[in-house]
């Protein structure tokens, strides 16, 4: 078993268990005119991650280990969507509403898609999901057991909602997480430094944290 240098201590990979999970690299979350830009945040922030999180996903394609990609996105009829969820951000664009790439984080639609740098090839699986957690009513936790799935390292954003959520219910569903801090951003840069800190604590209470580069180097030995 290698181990890959981490924090708050070395990470024991199960090589021939491990998976790479990106978190929601969707136009909306990244480009002016989506869902990130319509709550008001600066969405140059998660553009800056693209390189990194490409590399990521480059080397673990080499390394012939699982990908999975999920999507965070509702059916057009919003049957799927609580007013819970709708309800929340500016009012003026909201979920569903028509916006420059098309309706807001609905399936299907331009601005849903995955930033095309970072989109899906062959044999890699995409998860459509309602919720930010990728759990949540998807098939994401039959997927994993098909394959023998474990541990999971995990990408996308942002850092304290979409991918935060998804690590904490994966950690109740007895996988091992680890976060690569460079493949990972917010929209406020005091809620990443945060969320790894709470990630990691205690022990790793919800999991790990690495760099890219000990990943990549872990998994290509
Ligand atoms: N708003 C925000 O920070 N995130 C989301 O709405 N979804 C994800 O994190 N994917």
């Amino acid at each position: 078993m290698t181990s890959i240098k981490a924090e708050p201590f070395a990470f024991p990979m199960k090589r021939d268990a491990l998976a790479l999970i990106v978190i929601d690299m969707q136009r909306d979350f990244s480009e002016p005119g989506g869902f990130g830009a319509s709550l008001g945040n600066d969405v140059g922030r998660i553009t800056k991650i693209v390189p990194d999180v490409k590399r990521l996903i480059q080397g673990f394609r080499d390394a012939d280990l699982p990908i999975i990609h999920t999507m965070e996105c509702h059916r057009p009829d919003m049957s799927d969507l609580p007013p819970a969820k709708r309800n929340r951000g500016n009012p003026s664009l909201r979920i569903g509403d028509e916006g420059p790439m098309g309706r807001i984080l609905i399936a299907g639609e331009p601005g849903t898609a995955i930033l095309s740098e970072l989109a899906p090839v062959d044999g890699e699986v995409v998860i459509e999901k309602p919720g930010k957690g990728a759990f949540y009513a998807t098939e994401l936790g039959d997927v994993l057991k098909q394959r023998g799935i474990q541990q999971l390292v995990f990408a996308g954003v942002t850092t304290e909602v979409c991918v935060q959520t998804t690590m904490r219910e994966a950690n109740d569903r007895g996988y091992e997480c680890l976060l690569c801090e460079e493949a990972t951003e917010s929209y406020f840069p005091e809620f990443k430094s945060v969320a790894i800190a709470m990630i990691r604590a205690q022990g790793a209470i919800v999991g790990w944290t690495a760099h890219i580069d000990d990943i990549l180097e872990a998994i290509n030995a």
